[in-house]
């Protein structure tokens, strides 16, 4: 089998940057990515015979690892049926049962094969429910790569995005305000100035690392969106079905009126959603005029594999996560003493924050150490784990780590945090 670099050399001459999505092309920690031949359990192997404890786990889908035995033969069986029809399957409408029992706030969702369109058909379908254009956003916080969510902050506060990225209309950009995450005052007066279709937040951001939301800034946003008329579109991608059965939403006690699902809903598969209560989501064509649509949406191998995951996702397993993931944060806190690096987590999610103090916003997270984070990480993956490459991800847990893989993980930690910061 051809080596990673043999595979890179030849993937950056076909494939932008060698990879088929930016993060795992691991510039970012100053190295070429690794081609992976196969995942068991909580490892990765990868094409040079180097077997890993991942903690990215496809980067939060994989909560019950990889090559589950049970998730590949639904998808087996599912596929030896037909891989696509075009036309509705009774998995579908299991699926959406299951999502809805979930989360109180969603009487009715539509499945996409992707995060990115599943946030641009919610703040479509909050447009025209309330007739308006401008949306608020957090920065650091990650919806997929909408034109109009692919804004930074304008000059001023309150002001009318820039675009993040060239091809990003200014138009796009101009109807999205950014705001910091954690700040009360700015994100009042950004709704009184903007009076937006739309709130758009992850409840528990994790791309900006884990950066939770102060203690009331989510029951705030929710009495602006109340207040003003707009919609709280919750981002539950990675928080959904993870955090706990009903997802941020019932761990923080706050509700959406529209919610954005992936991820695990795909169980490793292409397959993403949003939902909310019946009046708002019939709206939705065909049963009303706000159009949305997708070839592969509902994809019967994706529903197998997300309906599988899920049936295993009982209040057993969510302990359990819990109990890894404490376990996890204790040993890199313990990794940690007397440096400057400070540990966030959440269940099923932890960062490792190269700063001397706790991040609360995105500014924090830029300020953290990256060139560390980078020796850090490439210390990490020679003594064999793997964590996500770049400060700005979550180290995602999964019900296929153990103790074994988090005391490894501990042991790698204290030594690589040494040679990073030596
Ligand atoms: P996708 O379009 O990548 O399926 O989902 C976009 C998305 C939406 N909302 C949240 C909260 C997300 O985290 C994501 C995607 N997450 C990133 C990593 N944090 C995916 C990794 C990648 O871009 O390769």
């Amino acid at each position: 089998m051809a080596s990673s670099a043999e595979l890179y050399a030849r993937a950056v001459e076909l494939i932008p940057g060698g990879v088929n999505s930016p993060v795992r092309a691991m510039g970012s920690i100053g190295r070429d990515p690794i081609f992976i031949e196969r995942g068991q359990g909580c490892h990765v192997h990868d094409v040079d015979g180097n077997r890993y404890v991942d903690w990215v786990c496809s980067w939060g889908p994989l909560i019950l690892g990889h090559a589950d035995p049970e998730v590949v033969s639904a998808v087996s069986e599912a596929a030896s049926r037909g891989t696509s029809f075009g036309a509705p399957t009774e998995g579908e409408v299991e699926l959406a049962a299951e999502v809805v029992d979930r989360f109180a706030s969603v009487e009715m969702m539509r499945m996409t094969s992707s995060g990115t369109e599943a946030s641009m058909s919610a703040l479509r379908l909050a447009r025209a429910v309330t007739g308006r254009e401008r949306i608020i956003k957090f920065a650091g916080a990650y919806h997929g790569h909408v034109d109009g969510l692919l804004a930074e902050a304008g000059s001023g506060l309150a002001t009318a995005g820039v675009p993040a990225s060239p091809g990003v209309p200014e138009s796009a950009a101009a109807s999205t305000v950014v705001v910091g995450w954690n700040d009360a005052e700015a994100v009042r007066s950004a709704v009184a100035d903007a009076r937006p279709a739309a709130i758009i937040a992850e409840p528990l951001p994790a791309n900006m690392g884990v950066v939770p939301p102060e203690p009331g800034f989510l029951e705030l946003l929710r009495e602006l969106a109340d207040s003003s008329g707009a919609l709280l579109v919750l981002d539950e991608v990675i928080s959904g079905f993870r955090v706990a059965w009903g997802g941020a939403q019932e761990a923080l006690g706050v509700a959406a009126d529209l919610t954005v699902m992936g991820k695990i809903l795909g169980g490793g598969l292409p397959a993403a959603g949003y939902g909310g209560s019946r009046e708002l989501m019939e709206r939705v064509a065909p049963s009303g005029d706000v159009y949305q649509a997708g070839t592969l949406s509902g994809n019967p191998l994706a529903v197998a594999a997300g309906l599988t995951t899920l049936r295993r996702l009982d209040a057993a397993a969510y302990a359990r996560l819990g109990e890894l993931t404490d376990a996890l944060t204790d040993a890199l806190r313990e990794a940690a003493e007397g440096k400057p690096v400070k540990v966030a987590s959440q269940r099923g999610l932890v960062t490792l924050f190269f700063s001397p103090e706790p991040v609360r916003d995105f500014a924090g997270a830029t300020a953290c150490d990256a060139g560390a984070y980078g020796r850090f990480c490439r210390a990490m993956l020679d003594r064999g784990v793997y964590p996500p490459p770049s400060q700005f991800e979550a180290w995602f847990v999964s019900l296929a780590h153990d103790e074994e893989a988090i005391e490894l993980t501990a042991r790698a930690a204290a030594e690589s945090l040494e040679e990073a910061l030596s």
